[in-house]
């Protein structure tokens, strides 16, 4: 049976709390997603049941620990549809994935190779490849966008050759909701030669992906912004790439064997996992990618769309109110500048109307650069949503300007 939106908001403890004496409308969801009880109560399930160190012990605990670890990853390689478990990688988040490969290049990235990116980069899919590209002295290059915050793919057609080692763009931009042309992204990368990292941060809550279809190398998320807990993230990398890596980081749990003189490293996916992870963070975020599921993409794109269709139709009846990314392929996130307002000053005033908005430049500098604003005010939806919440953020902002104009 499909649940109604209230029992599914029902799923959410922190949608029924009050900010400012007022219910809470929380439209951050592109910073982060709420938790639902059953996320929240696997991990102090975790703590009160198995806790204990994986992959290391003989006695029951540390095997039962073992196993529900190890059960998330086949809940996430079967939800990425990736042909091997040991293909996911568990990390602390994109951020993590991007700097795990970016730092297992190194030694591979040469002065005359190149790296694209795209001009509505996150920074963490920015700042690691400039990092490698000065170590190493390799090019990056940037496919621009036109004015609806869209790819111009013509550009980025001229600049990939067979000096491109890498092609890294984000599936979906957090700051404009533009859904980039994956495939065909990643079918010119392959004619020439290219690997291909996708950051799907934005992307994973959204629909259903499948990396074997995509044929991407990479493909990094968070699992926070997937309903799951911080710290959780995950790397998939194709089997015969990860293989030919090196390592990312020295330690426990990595290793086969180890002498003074030399150390032999571990199967797939241990190899890049030194340490001892976030075990109650990767259970949690595995029952996170059962509740989706029990919802459904079909219902989340659904109620998606309508938030998404409303929200704009409403927002553009503001007058002097501009929205930043019209593309065409787009999710439901939607930035918006209103002529002569700070956008720090409305998300400060709709706060104390209980309405959760980012402002500022959300870790995309240079495409604020060429919109040519400091930063937008940014209402991201997600499938627990309402039209009712956009009433109140309509007529929250409404207050808000009556107030700073
Ligand atoms: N890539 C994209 C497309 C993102 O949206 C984000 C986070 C990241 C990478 C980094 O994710 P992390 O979990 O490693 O931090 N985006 C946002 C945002 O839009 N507002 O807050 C965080």
């Amino acid at each position: 049976m499909t649940k109604t939106i209230n029992q599914i908001r029902a799923d959410f403890p922190i949608l029924s709390r009050e900010v400012n004496g007022k219910p809470l409308v929380y439209l951050d969801n592109g910073a982060t997603t709420q938790k639902p009880q059953l996320v929240i109560d696997s991990i102090s399930k975790y703590y009160e049941n198995e806790n204990s160190n994986i992959h290391r012990g003989v006695h029951t605990l540390s095997q039962e620990a073992t196993d529900a670890y190890e059960q998330a990853r086949v809940k996430i390689q079967q939800f990425l549809n990736a042909k091997h478990s040991h293909e996911i990688i568990f990390t602390s988040g994109t951020t993590g994935g991007i700097n795990m490969i970016s730092s297992s290049l190194r030694t591979s990235v040469k002065p005359s190779d190149e790296i694209i990116i795209t001009a509505m980069e996150h920074h963490s899919n920015i700042v690691p490849w400039q990092m490698l590209c000065e170590e190493t002295r390799a090019k990056l290059k940037v496919i621009p966008i036109n004015q609806e915050g869209e790819l111009l793919m013509d550009e980025y057609k001229k600049m990939i050759s067979s000096n491109t080692k890498l092609v890294a763009f984000t599936h979906t931009s957090n700051s404009l909701g533009t859904i980039n042309p994956t495939d065909e992204i990643i079918k010119i990368a392959r004619k020439n030669g290219a690997l291909v990292l996708v950051d799907g941060a934005q992307a994973v809550t959204h629909g259903k992906l499948d990396v074997q279809s995509m044929d991407c190398d990479f493909f990094v998320f968070s699992g926070h912004k997937l309903f799951g807990p911080t710290g959780t993230g995950i790397l998939f990398g194709k089997e015969e790439i990860l293989n030919s890596l090196p390592p990312y980081q020295g330690g426990g749990d990595m290793i086969k064997t180890v002498t003074f003189e030399k150390t032999t490293y571990n199967e797939l996916p241990h190899k890049f996992e030194a340490g001892t992870p976030n075990i109650a963070g990767g259970i949690g975020l595995g029952v996170a990618i059962d509740y989706v599921q029990s919802v459904g993409f079909e219902f989340i794109e659904k109620q998606e769309k309508e938030l998404l269709d409303y929200a704009t139709q409403e927002l553009l009846k503001i007058e002097d109110l501009r929205i930043i990314g019209e593309a065409k392929h787009k999710t439901c996130v939607i930035s918006f500048v209103v002529d002569g307002i700070h956008p720090f000053d409305l998300g400060t005033i709709v706060d104390k109307m209980g309405v959760a908005v980012r402002t500022g430049h959300h870790c995309t500098q240079p495409l604020m650069d060429f919109f040519e604003i400091p930063g937008t005010t940014r209402a991201s939806f997600s499938f627990y949503n309402t039209i009712e919440e956009i009433d109140v953020l309509v007529k929250a902002l409404d207050r808000a300007l009556g107030m700073l104009r």
